[in-house]
């Protein structure tokens, strides 16, 4: 089988947690891209993730949730510690402040980088784009493998970002070799570009969302728009990557997965699969909440 290769920072998302002295987390797999595979995953899709992982109790954990996922692991694994992602909520709102020096994600390299000889697609994103050496390691795959059906997302975190130039030639370059991006109306707003100027620098289809508004579809031929669904939010952590999973699902449903654009119909069916999963991921908490529907 062919496989859609997710690859990006799997990490620990540090979820906040009443505690007497006000200091309390616990601990959830998360990390864009490793919840992006983990989601497609769930939904039936060949997948498999790169990442630099650790051998910590961590590393374990997050192994352990890809297998349980159906998810092939082809990580490099290292004896580094995991990222780890403090999360501070605010009416559901994320905030994240990471602790990603010298880990196992951080350091990953090129010379780690995944047999691709199956691979029929590929997404990367997430923190893992925006600071070095991981950073060069995810663009020379991408740029690497630019014949193959390519979605992007960079998932701007601006406090992260060490150096916003830098960052956003990266991003032209990704871009210039995408397919598909998606971007939240912050990031957009961020990145200072407007959706025509993103679809000029290559891509065929931008993803907008934007929260409980919905996600339009922008392609050189027009607009097409979902709305959320409405539910009860308890924290929108892991949002925006599930539903470039159930995107992603949709279009290799539809067997649609391509370098060209899809059509209106194929994109509405893949825009709907991406809302209904995010809709189950922002009511419960943490970015891989237990799905018990199927979709
Ligand atoms: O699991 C939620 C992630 O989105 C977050 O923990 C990390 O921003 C992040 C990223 O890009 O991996």
């Amino acid at each position: 089988t062919s496989m859609i290769l997710c690859a990006g920072e799997a990490l620990i998302d540090m979820l906040p947690r009443e505690t007497a002295d006000g200091a309390g987390f616990y601990p959830a797999t998360g990390g864009a891209v490793f919840n992006t595979a983990i989601a497609l995953g769930r939904l039936g899709a060949p997948t498999a993730f790169f990442t630099g992982l650790s051998s910590d109790l961590f590393g374990q954990r997050l192994a352990a949730g890809l297998a349980a996922s159906n998810v092939e692991s082809r990580a490099a694994v290292s004896d580094r510690p995991t990222t780890l992602a403090f999360v501070t909520l605010t009416d559901g709102h994320a905030e994240y402040a990471f602790y990603d020096e010298n880990t196992a994600g951080r350091l990953v390299a090129p010379a780690d980088l995944p047999d691709m000889s199956d691979i029929q697609a590929l997404f990367i994103g997430g923190i893992s784009l925006a600071v070095e050496p991981c950073a060069a390691t995810y663009e020379a795959l991408a740029t690497g493998n630019a014949h193959l059906p390519i979605m992007i997302d960079p998932n701007i975190r601006p406090g992260f970002i060490r150096d916003p130039a830098a960052f956003r030639a990266r991003l032209d370059r990704l871009l210039a070799v995408a397919d598909f991006v998606k971007l939240s109306d912050e990031d957009l707003a961020w990145v200072g570009l407007t959706a025509e100027d993103v679809l000029a620098r290559g891509p065929k289809v931008l993803c907008l969302t934007e929260g409980a508004k919905g996600v339009t579809a922008i392609t050189a031929q027009g607009r097409v728009t979902v709305p959320a669904r409405k539910v009860e939010v308890v924290d929108t952590v892991g949002a925006g990557d599930t539903f470039n999973a159930g995107f992603l699902a949709g279009l290799h449903r539809a067997g649609a997965l391509a370098k060209a654009a899809p059509s209106d119909d194929v994109l509405r069916a893949a825009l709907e699969l991406g809302v209904r999963a995010a809709a189950i991921t922002v009511s419960r908490a943490g970015a891989n909440p237990p799905w018990d529907s199927e979709l």
